[in-house]
Formats: C-alpha cells, sequence, structure tokens
C-alpha cells in the first residue's frame, strides 16, 4: 500500500538547525519502518526556496540570490545525506525553479479566472523592516513573524486570494481530520472561527453582533478608525484621532489600557425604535471584522462599558429581548438579519520582492489587469518589466509584485507526486496513488497559515478536477521544539544553539538520531542535552562491539528468541502510533535482552541478532549498515513476530469520520489487511457504497472515506 511520509520542507538557510534534524528523523523513521513492511513508499524533500534572507544576502553582499540559494541546497542536502535521511533524490524540488514556478504562475492565472484572485484597496499590515506587506497570519502579537518590529496599518493596492469563499468548507473539513494532532485543529478551527449573529442598520452604518438580544441597551455606533464614515469625517479632531490611531501599531494600540474614541458629531436611526443613536470612532473596534462597527451596549459587553466609562457614554438599559423576535422586527423593517461572520479574512499575497515568484499579470493603461497568458509560462524574475498587453499589443509592463512564499507551498505536497510534470502542475491519477499525506511532520507553528493555505488550494484544485483529493494531509504530527539548555527555543539570537552538524561529526549520526528522538514524546518539547547525545553514542559503541564480536566468529541462524520478538513487536507498535520515544526505550531494552544471548552463544542468537539490527534499522541506519553482514542478503522485511503472547490493537473504525465500531487486530498488522478488516466490519454502514480513502492512524483508528 502506498505510504507518503513528509516533513514540512525547509527554507535553505544553508546550514540545518536542531529542530530540522528531529522533523526529518521522524518522517525518516517512519519511512523506513514502512519500507521494511513492504509498504511503497514516498519520503521526498525539496526547499522552500523563495524568501528574504537570500534577497538580504544579495543586497548586503552583492551576490546573486539565486546561486546563493544553490550553494545553501548544495550545503544542506549534503549534510541531510550525512544524517542519514533517506529521501527520494529524484523527486526533489525547489520553489524557486522556473519548472516549479511556472505552475504557482498557473496557479494564481487558476484562481485568477474563478474570481478567487483579485486586487483591492485595502488596510494592510506594513512592516517597515521587511519594506512589505503581511498576511493576517504574519503578524503575530503585533509584531512581524520574521522581524519582529512593530507593525503599521497602511492602505495600499494589493493582489488578493479570496480564502474566505471557502471558509464554510475549510470549517466543515475539519471534522473529519481525525489524523490530525488535536492542537492543530483547534488552531484552525480558532482562526476560522464562524460566529453566527446578524447584522444591524443603524440608518447607513452595519453593524455585525453576536449578541442582538442587547439590542434594547445601545448607547452608541462605534466604528473602527479605518472605517470610510471616519476616514471622511471633516471634523479636525476626527481626522487627528483617525491618523493618530492608524499611526500607531497594532501592538501600542492593544497595550491601551483604556479604550479611547471621539464623537463623529452625527447621529443614526436605531434599526427598530429609529430614535436617534449617536456615532464614534474608536480605536478598539477592528476594521476588518464583521462589518467594522459595533453597536455599543455597556449594560452587557465589557469592551464596550470600558470605552463608555473612558469617554462618557451611559450604561444605558439593561433590558434583554427575545433574539428571534428581533431578528424577526429587524428582519420586517429591512434593517437587519442572521447573519455568518467569520474570523478568516482574505489572504493577501502581492509582496514587494525580487527574490520570489512573479505575478503573472501585465498592466496596461488600456486594458487594465491582463492575465499573462498560460503558453508564455513562466514569467522569469529576469524579464524586462515592459513588456505589451497580451490583450490590445498596446504597451504596457508586468507586474513587480511576486507572490507570498506561502502560496509556494500551498501546493507542493502535490507537486512530489509528479515532480517532473511538464503538461500540468501534476498528473491527477499519479497524484491519487500517493494523496493525501498519510504522515506531515512540522512545528504547531505552521498549523494556521502554511495548513490552511494548502488545505483551500488542494480544495480548489478539487473543485477544478486537478487535484485528487480534498484535503492535502490526512495525519499531521505536530512536533514539539528543542529547546536550548537554557530551556528556551534553540536560536542563533539566544545563543543557546547546538550546531548538528558539529554533534554530527563528535557522536555520529546515528547517536544523534537517537539522542532527538528520546526521552520526550515528538509532540512535546524536548530540551537538549549533550549528556544524552554522548550516551547514545556510549550505547552504540559498547552494543557494537558485542555484536561485532559475536558475527567475527559466526552465527547461529536457529529459530529467533521469544523475548527479542516480544521487543521487536513493542517497537512496531510505538512506531506505527508515534511514540518514537517509547520506540527508542524499547531499543535499549531489546540491547539488554540480546547482550547475553550473544555472549553466550545461545542457540539462535544469530537470527535474533538479524531480527533485532532489522528493527533498530530505522533509527541508527548507517550503525546497522556497517555490521550487518552480506551473506544476510538486503536489509529488507521487518522480523516476523514469534513473541509468545503478540499484542493486539483495539482500532476505531469510522465512516466518513463517524465511528461505527473497532476491531481487535494483532500488533504489526499492515495497513492493506487493516484496510480489509474495517471494511468488513463496517460493511452495513457502508450499504454498498465506494471506499474513496482510508485514513489510517496506526494503532489507533482507520476512516473509511465514501466516494
Ligand atoms: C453587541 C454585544 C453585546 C456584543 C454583548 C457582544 C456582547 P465574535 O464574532 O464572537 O468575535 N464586534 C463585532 N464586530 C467587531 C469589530 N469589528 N471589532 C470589535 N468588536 C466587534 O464577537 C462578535 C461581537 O464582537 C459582536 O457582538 C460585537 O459586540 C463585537 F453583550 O454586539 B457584540
Ligand atoms: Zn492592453
Amino acid at each position: 500500500m502506498p505510504f507518503y511520509t513528509l516533513g514540512m520542507f525547509p527554507y535553505p538557510s544553508g546550514r540545518p538547525h536542531m529542530g530540522h534534524v528531529r522533523v526529518y528523523t521522524l518522517s525518516d523513521v517512519r519511512a523506513r519502518h514502512a519500507r521494511l513492511h513492504g509498504e511503497d513508499v514516498l519520503h521526498p524533500m525539496g526547499w522552500d526556496a523563495f524568501g528574504l534572507p537570500a534577497e538580504n544576502a544579495a543586497v548586503a553582499r552583492g551576490v546573486d540570490p539565486a546561486e546563493w540559494t544553490a550553494e545553501n541546497i548544495a550545503q544542506m542536502r549534503a549534510i541531510f545525506a550525512r544524517l542519514g535521511f533517506s529521501f527520494d533524490a529524484d523527486r526533489e524540488i525547489s520553489t524557486a525553479d522556473p519548472a516549479y514556478y511556472r505552475w504557482t504562475q498557473w496557479l494564481f492565472l487558476q484562481l485568477f479566472q474563478h474570481g478567487l484572485a483579485y486586487e483591492a484597496d485595502g488596510w494592510v499590515h506594513w512592516c517597515p523592516a521587511c519594506a512589505t506587506v503581511l498576511a493576517d497570519e504574519q503578524v503575530v502579537g503585533g509584531t512581524c513573524w520574521r522581524c519582529d518590529a512593530d507593525v503599521e496599518r497602511r492602505q495600499r493596492r494589493q493582489w488578493m486570494f479570496r480564502i474566505t469563499a471557502y471558509a464554510q468548507a475549510l470549517w466543515d473539513g475539519l471534522d473529519a481530520l481525525t489524523g490530525w494532532d488535536p492542537r492543530a485543529v483547534a488552531v484552525q478551527r480558532n482562526w476560522i472561527r464562524r460566529s453566527e449573529g446578524a447584522w444591524a442598520a443603524f440608518g447607513g452604518v452595519e453593524v455585525f453582533s453576536t449578541r442582538i438580544d442587547t439590542l434594547g441597551g445601545v448607547v452608541a455606533v462605534v466604528v473602527a478608525p479605518e472605517h470610510p464614515l471616519a476616514r471622511a469625517s471633516g471634523d479636525p479632531d476626527v481626522q487627528a484621532y483617525v491618523t493618530h490611531a492608524l499611526s500607531r501599531s497594532a501592538v501600542q494600540r492593544m497595550a491601551e489600557r483604556a479604550p479611547s474614541g471621539v464623537p463623529l458629531g452625527v447621529d443614526v436611526p436605531h434599526p427598530i425604535s429609529g430614535a436617534p443613536i449617536p456615532v464614534w470612532v474608536g480605536d478598539y473596534v477592528i476594521g476588518d471584522y464583521g462589518t467594522g462597527a459595533v453597536m455599543c451596549v455597556p449594560a452587557h459587553d465589557e469592551r464596550d462599558a470600558a470605552f463608555a466609562d473612558a469617554v462618557g457614554l451611559p450604561v444605558g438599559s439593561g433590558e434583554l429581548r427575545d433574539a428571534g423576535a428581533v431578528v424577526d422586527a429587524l428582519e420586517a423593517r429591512g434593517t437587519g438579519g442572521r447573519r455568518i461572520s467569520w474570523n478568516l479574512r482574505d489572504w493577501s499575497v502581492g509582496r514587494q520582492r525580487s527574490w520570489g515568484c512573479p505575478i503573472p499579470m501585465v498592466r496596461c493603461e488600456a486594458c487594465g489587469a491582463v492575465p499573462v497568458p498560460d503558453a508564455e509560462l513562466p514569467v522569469l524574475r529576469e524579464s524586462p518589466v515592459e513588456r505589451p498587453c497580451p490583450r490590445c499589443g498596446g504597451a504596457a509592463s508586468r507586474e513587480t509584485d511576486t507572490l507570498d512564499t506561502f502560496v509556494d507551498s500551498s501546493w507542493y505536497q502535490l507537486r512530489f507526486c509528479d515532480p517532473h510534470a511538464t503538461h500540468a502542475p501534476f498528473d491527477k491519477a499519479v497524484a491519487a496513488r500517493w494523496m493525501p499525506v498519510d504522515v506531515y511532520v512540522g512545528g504547531l507553528d505552521h498549523a494556521a497559515q502554511h495548513m490552511l493555505y494548502t488545505r483551500f488550494v488542494t480544495r480548489f484544485l478539487f473543485d477544478r478536477g486537478v487535484s485528487p483529493v480534498v484535503e492535502p494531509v490526512a495525519g499531521f504530527v505536530c512536533n514539539g521544539m528543542v529547546l536550548g539548555d537554557d530551556g528556551r527555543k534553540m536560536s542563533k539570537s539566544s545563543g543557546n544553539g547546538r550546531d548538528p552538524v558539529g554533534i554530527l561529526e563528535t557522536y555520529g549520526a546515528d547517536a544523534l538520531r537517537l539522542a532527538v528522538l528520546a526521552d520526550s514524546p515528538v509532540e512535546r518539547d524536548v530540551a537538549w542535552s549533550d549528556a544524552r547525545v554522548e550516551a547514545k553514542a556510549r550505547f552504540l559503541e559498547r552494543f557494537a562491539g558485542a555484536v561485532d564480536r559475536y558475527l567475527e566468529a559466526g552465527a547461529d541462524m536457529a529459530g529467533p528468541d521469544a523475548g527479542i520478538g516480544a521487543c521487536i513487536a513493542a517497537i512496531d507498535d510505538a512506531i506505527r502510533t508515534g511514540a518514537l520515544h517509547v520506540a527508542v526505550a524499547r531499543i535499549h531494552e531489546l540491547a539488554r535482552a540480546l547482550r547475553p544471548l550473544l555472549e553466550r552463544r545461545a542457540p539462535g542468537a544469530g537470527a535474533s541478532l538479524r531480527d533485532a539490527l532489522k528493527a533498530m534499522y530505522p533509527f541508527v541506519p548507517g550503525w546497522v549498515e556497517a555490521r550487518w553482514p552480506a551473506w544476510w542478503g538486503a536489509i529488507e522485511g521487518w522480523p516476523a513476530v514469534v513473541s509468545a503472547k503478540a499484542a493486539t490493537a483495539e482500532i476505531v473504525v469510522q465512516v466518513d469520520g463517524r465511528t461505527t465500531g473497532s476491531i481487535a487486530v494483532p500488533a504489526g498488522t499492515g495497513r492493506e489487511r487493516i484496510r480489509e478488516l474495517a471494511e468488513a466490519a463496517a460493511s452495513r454502514r457502508l450499504e454498498g457504497r465506494a471506499v474513496a480513502r482510508v485514513v489510517v492512524v496506526e494503532g489507533r483508528l482507520v476512516n473509511l472515506v465514501t466516494a
């Protein structure tokens, strides 16, 4: 059965850090383990190669960003090889390669043709240090995700993707993501966030409220500083307030203890009673959420109460009315109705960067924004800015903004399935064989932006008949960070980093691989410790001595020992369920059990050793290869378990994400067999419907998704 395991591809900085080592060791163990089990494994590696560091290096040192990046890639590739990562070399991709970004441009044009890419004058987050627009998700606590500078609000024409058109679909799709780390699902839920409420029109000013039952207690309508009504006001006090509010960074605005505001000097009619309600501008109202305006109800809402208190508005009535009756009254008057609001905003994708994927549009004075014809892709980074308009042939210029690098990485999992396709981004049937990714490994910090964008793009491509799957990722493992010995995230700036290459040279790749997986579940943060890697190196060295001594004197290949079989079954189980720290502990147990057999030259010690080496192979491939005798042939096939009491696992069976029962299977049962058993167990619920996709969370759950 095909098995697709993937660590999120890195930005090619030139030197991997310990976090990379942990992520890719994890995916590599899964890949090698699945190969031993005879699965057909896809385990590719590529480079998220566009991005600011290359451009900065180009500016600072006058180097060509393409050359600089190519050198970094070569270095990282070599280090990854030394770490024993078994990537599919013939599938390597780079997002900065025109053969790849040609299809990123194609994706843009597809979105454009379907009304999902558009240009708008909008309020953007602007990082003054990076001199670029940032997406909402790239503003972390009011600062730039990349450089930590305070982010400002600016108005600017920009290219956007209408991800909000998929809000409901992305929301509903979360229920089926049973193979994801629940924390990542929660992050997505929080980011998309669906709010059921109502809109109400106070004259020309619309508000969104989740508490329309409080409509009787409105003392003011408060608009955000970004709101057109505030910006259009001729009142110098209002203008001064708006200018001041917008010049301050989001951090400063949020750090404000008491909310502030000024009256616009106009009244609007209450949507039901018609009574005059004053309009204010206040900076606690968010410009791009809901309608950018709120009804201020101090009697029921804390923020409104703080605002009213700060600016001297009355508390108002605390009387509540039935929400349904209020909505009916609003609908009858045409001044309001039910509405769903999403926290999700459209995705701003234009960046003022040269080291990025050019947006394939031409700006013509006569025709406006015109797409570059498909046949003329790729628009190379180096191509001249002046060029004829594809529509009228007149003088025009190409768009110089490039795409957010999150666009590059929004579809690369699909490309890995068919990386050399030239007639299409990938062949649908070929991709159908591998997708969705069975085990995707990456940090929780990517659970919002990258995972949301890739879900959106995959859904869009599915709707266009291009992608074979609706969701790109079936299993998402969120690995924790590697912390420095000071307990903080390892980083250059904290000076607490350990260079994997130095460790590799001192202790060897195998000890390093064991050390990054040991002692802590992969989902948790783990503190780096030199002592741990030292201990792993010592363990491997001592065990190697025992193994080598045994093999030098020949090997007794009678049946393997049952105790060894039990250890191997436990390792198998731990890998399948992703508990790799448990697997490492079992490897130590295995060595403890095996060493006396080797020393005694017990009957069958050779066969036990061969099985043990196979079980260790996913973790310490170099170490195993160094002692594996040629006469044993290739290192393949997971050992047939001879444990007396083979463990069984209880596996939940679902159809379309709904639990229908469970099956008990012996530990180590292959995915194909699990699927058969599950289909048999769920035959009644399936009612003859075909199973289009099977999601297996090993040792725990199987989800049969019908067409
Ligand atoms: C009146 C009210 C009374 C509200 C009450 C809440 C409690 P969600 O969707 O859950 O985040 N709101 C609406 N748009 C806003 C904006 N652009 N900036 C700041 N606040 C905004 O919450 C929706 C509620 O947040 C809305 O319901 C509105 O305040 C406020 F006792 O309306 B409510
Ligand atoms: Zn034209």
